[in-house]
């Protein structure tokens, strides 16, 4: 007799109990977040999440090219829109070069990757080369990880301006864009993720990716902490 799967309420609340795990808890990003960091912590970091930033939309390329649904794809392609852009918006890579800049890092040093550590490289590797290969309810499963984003970005563009007051407001933009984004993004997510994970071991199997994700952010932290020092608390 195969076990009963968990309601929908369930499901979503064992999926956001797996926010203790995501990395606003780790300690390179409670560094960050509290004003411990130096500005070659800060810039290493911006450097180094870069490689990131830029490999997202190539990961949403991937889903929507594994993806037969073309409802699914019609809302998904906005995401590709918001990092590289369209029209007049120059989009989050953007973004993230302008975050670049105000922290004192040149535009080629961040385009040209030349500071990306080995274990970030591999980190968002892994999570691109996952997409590529998983079935794409899988990939959508993954990102569920901004389950927990906005609440990173909010705590960024409410202690960063205090704590880091030498980088210039407008280098915060990502992080607003971000805030309603990821909103935008989970509740599509979110959907397709209680709907397609729907027995038991399916459900299981999610938890499974959304911690696979949790730690390709969090090894991201650990190699950039491994790299840059860390700042202990006072
Ligand atoms: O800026 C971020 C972003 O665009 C995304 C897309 C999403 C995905 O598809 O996996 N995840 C994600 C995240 C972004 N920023 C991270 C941060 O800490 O600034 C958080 C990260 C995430 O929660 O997965």
């Amino acid at each position: 007799m195969s076990a009963t799967p968990w309601s929908h309420e369930e499901f979503e609340a064992r999926l956001c109990e797996r926010g203790a795990a995501y990395h606003i808890h780790h300690p390179f990003n409670r560094m960050l977040n509290e004003g411990r960091a130096t500005r070659a912590q800060i810039q290493g970091w911006v450097a180094n999440r870069f490689c990131y930033q830029v490999a997202i939309p190539v990961k949403d390329a991937v889903v929507i090219s594994n993806c037969p649904d073309r409802a699914v794809r019609r809302e998904w392609v906005q995401r590709i829109l918001d990092h590289d852009g369209h029209g007049d918006d120059a989009g989050g890579i953007e973004a993230w070069i302008r975050l670049g800049l105000a922290v004192g890092l040149a535009r080629e040093e961040i385009e040209d990757q030349r500071h990306v550590v080995p274990g970030v490289r591999f980190a968002v590797d892994a999570y691109v080369n996952f997409a590529r290969r998983a079935p794409w309810q899988e990939a959508v499963c993954a990102s569920l990880t901004e389950l927990f984003a906005p609440k990173i970005h909010k705590e960024r563009l409410a202690n960063w301006p205090e704590h880091y007051p030498w980088i210039e407001s407008a280098g915060l933009q990502y992080f607003r864009n971000r805030t309603t984004q990821a909103r935008r993004d989970v509740e599509q997510g979110l959907a397709i993720t209680l709907a397609y994970f729907d027995t038991l071991a399916l459900q299981q199997r999610a938890l499974d990716i959304l911690q696979f994700k949790l730690d390709v952010l969090w090894t991201m932290n650990d190699a950039m902490a491994l790299k840059y020092g860390m700042t202990e608390e006072k």
